[in-house]
């Protein structure tokens, strides 16, 4: 026999002793506590030969056209209607992650998750890759993205802030720091290190109240949007120069949670869009400001094809609550040349499959991409190896906070074994 006869033979022969190692055996779904002590959902994969585990994350400024994380009954109601179903996926591949996507559309049996919950839907598919992984005996990030996989996202780090996330903090609802090093672990420290900074001048400043933290453990104090962001300047351009680094200054305005009867209402003052549009432009010119996320609501194509046209060489114009990680929604800001970078987040969409798809959409039009935590978060890890393998530019995901360092400490990890270090 050939020699290359008989490797291919044995190949064949090996394959067959490996398929059923992936195969679904068994799922296992909880609820376990969230960082915001709320109850969420995870989620276990069994194959023969390995193990997945995932949790699904709650947002609190969620975009109108997010899937539904619950059914109408609640996370309950959510987990016993897959229950009754989830012989679906027993015994299917699980390296077969889009015919196991559709099962959970077709269990589901709705546009938007609404009767299984896209929290649900998200942890299973989430699990299942992972369980594919680990059956394979290879780390997640290069499961789904091969042996190429080795971008490591650049950390952006909510550090003050206030909106639906923080009662009594700033209107815009987050202020981020980004550090734009060739090490990811360099990164991570520094964004930390300009929470710190910050925490330190809020403190000096407003020595006779107290300063918080709010959801995603970026500061509260009681600043106005403007007082917050000449801080925030300050402070990356100290931790910058100390560094000797570039770090760059970030806001998401969540502006469909401060609009209201067709303005955008500051609790110092109220814009029209058409001075919504002027105030972030100036404040990108004026300071600098690197990234800018939902500066105008969700539902204002026109409005963020006309910013980024002003701005969109400058800064990078992220789209959150109007894209929603949907390929429809990506696809009309697209053409309308809305944005000109997309946040994606994994349960908006309710499936890895349709996750990447956004992600792969949006690359190749040219848009930059961000993968984020919700601010209700666990420590699931899942995001940091979904940016790793998707070369994503960007991973929004805190600077301190248990739940939130899962994810920066896996980029530090991942880093390590991809650069042999
Ligand atoms: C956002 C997110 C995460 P939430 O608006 O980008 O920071 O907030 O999870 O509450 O939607
Ligand atoms: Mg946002």
């Amino acid at each position: 026999m050939q020699d290359t006869t008989f490797k291919y033979l044995l190949h064949i022969a090996l394959l067959k002793e490996v398929l059923p190692m992936t195969l679904i055996e068994d799922i296992v779904t909880r609820k376990i506590l969230d960082s915001r002590g709320n109850p969420t959902v995870e989620v276990e994969v069994y194959t023969l030969s390995g193990y997945g585990r995932a949790a699904a994350p709650a947002g609190k400024s969620t975009g109108k056209h997010e899937v539904l994380a619950y059914p109408a009954g609640g996370i309950d109601a959510g987990i016993k209607y897959f229950h009754e179903r989830m012989d679906n996926l027993m015994g299917m591949d699980a390296t077969e992650q889009e015919e196991v996507d559709k099962i959970l559309h077709e269990i589901d049996g709705t546009e938007n998750f609404s009767m299984m919950g896209g929290n649900i839907a998200v942890a299973v598919s989430l699990a299942v890759a992972k369980a594919a992984a680990s059956s394979l005996g290879l780390p997640f990030y290069q499961y789904l993205g091969g042996v190429y996989a080795g971008n490591i996202p650049k950390p952006v780090g909510n550090v003050l802030g206030g909106g639906k996330h923080a009662v009594g903090g700033t209107t815009i609802q987050e202020m981020l720091t980004v550090s734009l090093s060739d090490s990811a672990r360099d990164n991570v420290f520094a964004n930390a290190e300009v929470h710190k900074l910050l925490g330190k001048m809020l403190r000096e400043k407003f020595s006779n109240v107290s300063i918080g933290l709010g959801d995603e453990k970026a500061w509260i104090a009681p600043t106005s949007d403007t007082d917050a962001i000449e801080m925030l300047v300050e402070a990356v351009n100290k931790i910058s120069e100390e560094y000797g680094f570039e770090i760059k200054p970030a806001l998401d305005f969540a502006a469909s949670s401060f609009y209201k009867d067709g303005k955008y209402v500051y609790r110092d003052g109220v814009k029209t869009p058409e001075e919504q549009i002027d105030f972030v432009e100036s404040l990108v010119r004026d300071y600098g400001i690197y990234i800018v996320e939902d500066p105008l609501q969700e539902e204002d194509f026109d409005g963020f094809a006309e910013l980024t046209r002003r701005i969109g060489h400058l800064a990078y114009v992220v789209g959150d609550d109007i894209f929603v990680t949907n390929v429809e929604r990506l696809k009309m800001g697209i053409s309308k040349g809305a944005a000109n970078a997309v946040l994606i987040k994994p349960n908006q969409i309710g499936t890895l499959t349709d996750t990447v798809k956004a992600i792969k959409l949006a690359k190749e039009n040219g848009y930059a991409t961000v993968i984020s935590h919700r601010s209700g978060e666990t420590c699931d890890d899942s995001i940091a190896h979904i940016g790793v393998a998707f070369e994503i530019d960007f991973i929004k995901t805190g600077t301190i906070g248990g739940e939130r360092i899962a994810k920066l400490n896996e980029l530090i990890r991942i880093e390590e074994e991809i650069k042999g270090e």
